[in-house]
């Protein structure tokens, strides 16, 4: 299958559904032949990353150094998917500013504030109210939601299967697969 190596860039809020989006995009990319490498907090916050807090220096570097690695990978050839809240416009702008026009597919995983909350999978939004994390995405740390996205879809009104079906569409009308 031939394809241009793309960045999608799935931004959103903590509970937003990125990472199950991006596992299952990737899925279906590979279903079509198609290699791609996913980068999120297992592998970089963990690992290049694990230096970085989330003040908003620490947020711009760890996109910054994110951006960069995955530059590298479009460089060989290779299709790739970021799963990073990204709350900073400036930040993503950045990014985007890495490579080339039509290379930085901006996708926003959208949902509610209250509904990522009430999800609250690993029970961090109950921490941050507590006050026990500071500078919390969405409750004391801002989310500046994308103004001009490539893509968004709604994870709270959609299914997964539908999110991917709309990425697919968005990247086969393209031309980038
Ligand atoms: C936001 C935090 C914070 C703070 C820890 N604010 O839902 P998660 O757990 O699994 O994903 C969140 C992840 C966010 O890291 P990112 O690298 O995506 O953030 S950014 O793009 O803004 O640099 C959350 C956890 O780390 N986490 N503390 N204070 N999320």
């Amino acid at each position: 299958n031939t394809h241009k190596s793309t960045i999608l860039w799935i931004t959103g809020l903590s509970a937003s559904g990125k990472s199950t989006l991006a596992n299952a995009l990737e899925c279906r990319l590979h279903e079509i032949g198609i290699h791609t490498y996913l980068l999120d907090g297992d592998n970089i916050r963990h690992g290049l990353n694990k230096d970085l807090g989330f003040n908003p220096e620490d947020r711009r570097e760890n996109i910054r150094r994110i951006a960069e690695v995955a530059k590298l990978f479009v460089d060989a050839g290779i299709m790739v998917i970021t799963a990073f809240i990204s709350p900073y416009r400036e930040d993503r702008q950045m990014a985007r500013q890495l490579v080339e026009r039509g290379e930085f597919i901006e996708i926003y995983a959208k949902c509610p504030l209250d509904i990522c909350e009430k999800r609250d999978p690993k029970g961090l939004y109950k921490r941050a109210r507590a006050g026990k994390i500071s500078e919390f995405t969405g409750i004391t740390a801002p989310y500046e939601e994308p103004e001009n996205p490539e893509i968004t879809v709604d994870t709270n009104k959609n299914t997964i299967e539908e999110s991917v079906n709309h990425i697919i569409m968005y990247l086969l009308k393209q031309k980038i697969i």
